[in-house]
């Protein structure tokens, strides 16, 4: 009879099978925590990130546009939902997560400390962040997690939405007036390379990849993932007339995909850092908005404890 296996063996097996790991499985340590914060900080990227556009909300120029932003920004809300959701599976707490990004301790997307300046900025959030988290999304729907992997599955499938509502906002500016064709390009300038961030450092800086894919929470690298995003996006751009701020940006034939620029990575450490553009005043937005909120919270626990 051969010898029982351990759990370390087990769960081995099972990653190595690309089998799921559900909430109730046997897992290391480790692989737990690193769920933990990559998810939550996933989560909080969805929640943090609805404040560049809500607050378009009020000033998108027609009635449709007004209905569709508002549907996609409540969207991103309930990703956020599903993602906290996905995360106490693993043994926190929703105000564990919330307090971690309260006080820094917990990192969101970068992107969102970005300003959201003008309607062609909606667009190209919608065009070129919400196509950068698609093709990130996609690869993590094969993710070892089975709650994660779940999760991506509709929040892609309304991610894409989100990505076609921009497109279709920049080809209206595009084919609109001289001042129109200038905002939508002043807005790629400005969020194009932020949206190279999105996806991390390269992989021979990022801490977390080699754990991360050797358990397959990550399935594809931070470098292979922004170059798929820079070849889908180039064309998308040639269609619209627009021209991506970068010189060094040309196809490679050999290679098959485009060469691109180098990212600014000072840039981004400071933003990563706490010193972007809008980084107090989106968590200063949070906790009010939390505050506010801790009535419904109250109501919620009053009424669960009376119906015990
Ligand atoms: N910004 O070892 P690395 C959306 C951090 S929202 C800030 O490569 P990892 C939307 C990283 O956390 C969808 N920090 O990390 C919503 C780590 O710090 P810690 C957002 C970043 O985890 C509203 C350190 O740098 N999508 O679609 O292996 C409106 C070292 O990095 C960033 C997700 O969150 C960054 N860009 O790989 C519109 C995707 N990049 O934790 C749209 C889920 C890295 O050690 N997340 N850092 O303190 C992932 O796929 C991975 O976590 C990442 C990074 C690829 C982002």
């Amino acid at each position: 009879m051969s010898p029982a296996l351990s759990h370390e063996e087990i769960f081995a097996g099972r990653i190595a099978a690309d089998e799921r790991i559900e909430p109730k499985d046997w897992m290391p340590e480790g692989y737990r925590r690193n769920l933990i914060r990559q998810i939550s900080q996933h989560a909080h990227s969805e929640v943090i990130g609805m404040q560049p556009e809500g607050a378009w909300i009020t000033r998108a120029p027609s009635l449709k546009r007004k209905t569709v932003l508002l549907a996609k920004v409540q969207d991103e809300g309930g990703h956020g939902l599903y993602l906290y959701s996905a995360a106490e599976t693993l043994g926190t707490s929703r105000e564990e997560m919330i307090q971690a990004l309260q006080s820094g301790r917990a990192k969101y997307a970068s992107i969102f400390n970005y300003p959201c300046m003008s309607w062609g900025d909606v667009g190209a959030i919608g065009w070129l962040v919400d196509g950068a988290a698609i093709v990130n999304q996609i690869s993590l729907q094969q993710t070892s997690y089975g709650p994660y992997a779940r999760a991506m599955v509709r929040i892609c499938k309304e991610e894409s939405f989100h990505q076609r509502q921009g497109y279709d906002i920049m080809l209206n500016l595009c084919r609109g007036s001289g001042e129109q064709i200038a905002m939508a390009q002043d807005a790629l300038d400005r969020w194009w390379w932020p949206s190279l961030m999105m996806f991390g450092p390269h992989d021979a800086e990022s801490a977390h990849s080699s754990r991360s894919m050797a358990w397959k929470i990550k399935r594809q690298s931070n470098d292979e993932l922004r170059q798929k995003f820079v070849d889908q996006t180039v064309p998308q751009a040639e269609f619209l007339g627009l021209r991506i701020p970068d010189p060094k940006l040309q196809w490679n034939e050999e290679r098959g995909h485009y060469d691109f620029g180098e990212i600014d990575w000072e840039e981004f450490a400071r933003v990563v850092a706490g010193d972007g553009p809008c980084n107090a005043e989106r968590i200063d937005h949070h906790v009010r908005a939390h505050e506010d909120g801790a009535w419904v919270r109250k109501a919620m626990l009053a009424y669960e404890e009376r119906h015990r």
